[in-house]
């Protein structure tokens, strides 16, 4: 990969490349876990983890939080002599980041690249030049757009909503916006397509029209979808769940909820999910049940690769460092098929208080060598095949005879209940033998990840 700094100004001075150097080393800006190419089942970790940087935090995030202001001096924003400049240098910033990183892909909101301007036409005009900024360095570099999205949030005008706002003309300055960033996406080549509806849900019942709503934000996509793929987009629309925040209570609640939307409204041939795993965390879920819910219901798309913290409730946006559940989540990825035009964005940001250059660094390389362990501990786990082995025996007595009548549908009430009184009931000892195991397989688990190596 192209690196990119040379020709401009270098605005993380100091650090270079970052490298593989194995498990023994201390250098805090190397790889411990992540070898890009390094083969595992087949393809090389690059291939499997597609790793991504998520715009709005790495760049974007200047530390402020509802009881105090920014923390974090951007130099691209401090060097800027215009409001455009900014992010002309912001952009610049992103690619040396990218490249020195490493990653192939990056995220972003239509308002991270380009910002807002006084009218819709304005604002295009913005957009598309910054799109041209960064088709040009992605083609020095060979960093992809993993997806995009339009930031249908932060503008009071979206107070009560975007395509699920009471005010028709909001909605039509939110389809003015979804527009031109899918025209972006298109132009730019980007795999994906995300749709997080931050307000598209409510305060209080009180004053929601909860069925027309749910409504207006289908007939949104189906719009958003039909234009996308009249204009050339192959890629995927995504839905990221989320149970709330900043609304009480947000549509896309979880997977399960996403996935019967979908289907209600005849969306399910182009959109999947994109599961965040802190948002899986706020649906009272693990992250690990969402993606294999996803996987379930053949609606895997994308990951935001994060955590929470457990003891508070709301989104922390940590990165992810815990190896056990990482295990958990690229075992349900590569259960999963792996990813196609998914990938992992570490929709992450650093603290407040992490102020220092190279904390953005180790934030991401913290954030990749684990999911690089969690691919090693979840790849073992396969070719040992002992866990699949041990759920496949568990519902053995469905494989043949009247188990598998039954799960064919080839059997009535009647018959089934005749079976119980043919048999009886089962007896103690014999479901002493259908014991769970729970603590045998978290065992299990930690061993896989106890010997990544
Ligand atoms: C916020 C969401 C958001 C989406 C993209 O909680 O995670 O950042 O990923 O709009
Ligand atoms: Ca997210
Ligand atoms: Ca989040």
């Amino acid at each position: 990969m192209a690196e990119y700094f040379v020709g401009h100004k270098e605005y993380f001075p100091g650090i270079g490349k970052i490298r593989y150097e194995g498990p023994k080393s201390d250098n805090p800006l190397a790889f411990k876990y992540y070898d890009p190419d390094r083969m595992v089942g087949g393809k090389t970790m690059r291939e499997h983890l597609r790793f991504a940087v998520a715009y709005w935090h790495s760049f974007g995030e200047d530390g402020s939080d509802p009881f105090g202001s920014a923390t974090h001096v951007h130099p691209w924003e401090s060097d800027a002599e215009t409001p455009m400049e900014a992010y002309e240098h912001k952009i610049d910033a992103a690619f040396e980041f990218f490249t020195k990183l490493g990653v192939d892909f990056y995220c972003f909101h239509d308002r991270d690249l380009a910002p807002e301007g006084a009218s819709p036409a304005q604002s295009e005009k913005n957009l598309a030049h910054m799109v041209a900024l960064a088709k040009e360095r992605q083609k020095a570099t060979g960093v992809r757009l993993l997806w995009a999205t339009s930031n249908l949030f932060k503008h009071p005008r979206y107070m009560n909503g975007a395509a699920t706002n009471p005010e028709f003309a909001v909605v039509a300055q939110a389809a003015a916006q979804v527009k031109a960033a899918i025209d972006a996406t298109i132009e730019l080549g980007g795999q994906g397509y995300v749709f997080w509806g931050g307000r598209e849900g409510y305060m209080t019942l009180l004053n929601t029209d909860l069925k027309r709503e749910k409504a207006h934000l289908a007939r949104f996509l189906i719009m958003a979808r039909d234009y996308g793929r009249a204009h050339g987009f192959k890629g995927m629309f995504y839905i990221e769940p989320k149970p709330m925040e900043p609304t009480k209570h947000q549509y896309d609640f979880d997977v399960e909820t996403v996935a019967g939307f979908l289907r209600a409204y005849g969306l399910e041939k182009d959109f999947r999910v994109n599961i965040e795993a802190n948002h899986a965390e706020l649906a009272g879920h693990d992250f690990h049940h969402e993606l294999e819910t996803a996987a379930a219901l053949g609606i895997f798309g994308s990951v935001d690769a994060n955590r929470g913290d457990p003891r508070n409730g709301w989104d922390t946006d940590q990165f992810p460092i815990n190896v056990y559940d990482t295990t958990l989540a690229m075992l349900a990825i590569l259960r999963a098929g792996g990813f196609t035009t998914g990938g992992l964005n570490f929709d992450a940001k650093i603290r407040r208080n992490s102020v220092d250059p190279a904390d953005l660094f180790e934030a991401h390389i913290g954030g990749m060598d684990a999911f690089a362990a969690g691919l090693l501990a979840a790849q073992r786990i396969i070719e040992d095949g002992k866990l699949a082995a041990f759920v496949r025996q568990r519902y053995a007595s469905f494989d043949a005879g009247d188990g598998k009548r039954f799960e064919e549908g080839r059997m009535s009430l009647e018959e089934l209940a005749a079976l119980a009184s043919a048999s009886g009931a089962p007896d103690v000892a014999s479901l002493g033998r259908t014991s769970g195991k729970q603590e045998y397989l978290e065992n299990l688990i930690m061993q896989y990840v106890l010997g990544v190596e």
